[in-house]
């Protein structure tokens, strides 16, 4: 018989401002805020994360500050700007404690890991309910921080699980119920279902998972191709067989800075990328690593946030490398998109070091 896999999304609960509140223990039953201030003003800039007093009040990421001061202004709130630096620090000395519960740990984010716990609890999903209760209270013990699990037998089911149950979450979903447990979600819960899928799928009468998964599959590839037809059909079944990859030292270096003025124009942009460059190539030399990607993010005026990535096809580690790579993908960006840009960032992943080892991105932190 094949043991069924169990999967574990492990999600740090309002993770910026509850690494606040770690080293504040006072402010925790206030609204506590985190923004990226852009500078031009008091409160100009957007709100990163807040904890759950203030998502009371209506305070929830990527609002601007002025409305978050505005809706929290008789409620003894508390404003920090975001200190990427620390939450990295928090964010490293945890993800390696949950390493020791899993055979296999999967970083995607700075507060979010997969777990493949399978031979932990012996394919067991009563075993892993248990498992994944200690999990929480060792962490809070040891750390101080509260967090949400979901566990299902694939990575699919193991997120939906856990966004459906936050903060201090936990749940359950069993393979024999998975099918069920996504059928009355609406679908763009499903990775890869974003606005314009999503108004299709509304076209076609596909409003639930449920919807999706009765749905005649040669009518889906007809539409959507055949790769990403056969993926919604699988996901709305509850059918992925995506291994939690287990990742060696995950690192990229990333510098990320605002506009003094919203721009489009390309030699402004460079400016700007160019001080960007110089830190980060500064901080790789300094490592002594070669990279193999080079990318650059960007935040438009309407805080919608892109990235764009180049794979060398040899490591590189000059400096004109990453300055001529930004140059071409910014151009390229600049012909895609007429917005004015407000933040721009460069990054370089893809590590090695003596021998080359493919190390994976880590995601950018902003
Ligand atoms: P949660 O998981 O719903 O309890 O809340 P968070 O705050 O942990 O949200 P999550 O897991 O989506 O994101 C992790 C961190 O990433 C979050 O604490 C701050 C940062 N972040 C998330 N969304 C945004 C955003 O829209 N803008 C910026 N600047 N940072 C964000
Ligand atoms: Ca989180």
């Amino acid at each position: 018989m094949v043991q069924n896999r169990v999967v574990m999304l492990v999600d740090f609960d309002y993770f910026f401002a509850q690494c606040e509140e770690l080293r504040n223990p006072l402010i925790k039953d206030k609204p506590v805020v985190v923004g990226v201030y852009s500078g031009r003003t008091e409160d100009s800039g957007a709100v990163s994360t807040s904890n759950y007093v203030a998502r009371r009040y209506g305070v929830k990421s990527g609002i601007p500050i002025f409305l978050a001061k505005r809706n929290l202004e008789c409620a003894d709130a508390v404003f920090f700007p975001v200190d990427h630096k620390y939450y990295k620090q928090v964010s490293d000395s945890i993800m390696q404690l949950l390493n020791n519960y899993a055979s296999n740990l999967e970083q995607v984010s700075i507060d979010e890991a997969y777990l493949d716990v399978t031979l932990q609890v012996e394919g067991n999903f009563e075993k892993a309910q248990i498992y994944a209760q200690k999990i929480k209270q060792d962490i809070k013990a040891q750390v101080g921080l509260s967090l949400s699990i979901g566990i299902g037998s694939n990575k699919l089911v193991a997120k939906i699980a856990c966004d459906s149950q936050k903060p201090d979450g936990l749940t359950l979903v069993r393979p024999e119920e998975a099918i069920k447990f996504l059928a009355p979600l609406s679908v763009d819960k499903l990775l890869g279902v974003g606005k314009k899928t999503f108004t299709r799928m509304e076209q076609m009468d596909i409003k639930t998972i449920g919807d999706l998964a009765k749905f005649d599959v040669q009518q889906i590839i007809e539409v959507f191709g055949k790769t990403l037809g056969i993926y919604f059909h699988n996901a709305a079944n509850a059918i992925d067989n995506e291994p939690v990859v287990k990742q060696c030292e995950a690192e990229s270096i990333s510098k990320i800075g605002t506009l003094k003025q919203d721009t489009h124009d390309l030699e402004l942009l460079l400016q700007k990328t160019d001080e960007l460059v110089e830190i980060v190539y500064g901080e790789a030399t300094e490592k002594g690593y070669s990279f193999k990607t080079v990318s650059v993010y960007i935040v438009n005026v309407d805080l919608v946030s892109k990235s764009r990535s180049v794979t060398l096809e040899q490591p590189a580690k000059d400096k004109e490398v990453i300055k001529r790579n930004v140059h071409l993908l910014l151009e390229k960006y600049l012909t895609e998109s007429p917005l004015k840009i407000r933040r721009l960032g460069v990054r370089v992943s893809g590590f090695s070091k003596k021998q080359p080892q493919q190390k994976q991105l880590s995601s950018f932190f902003v």
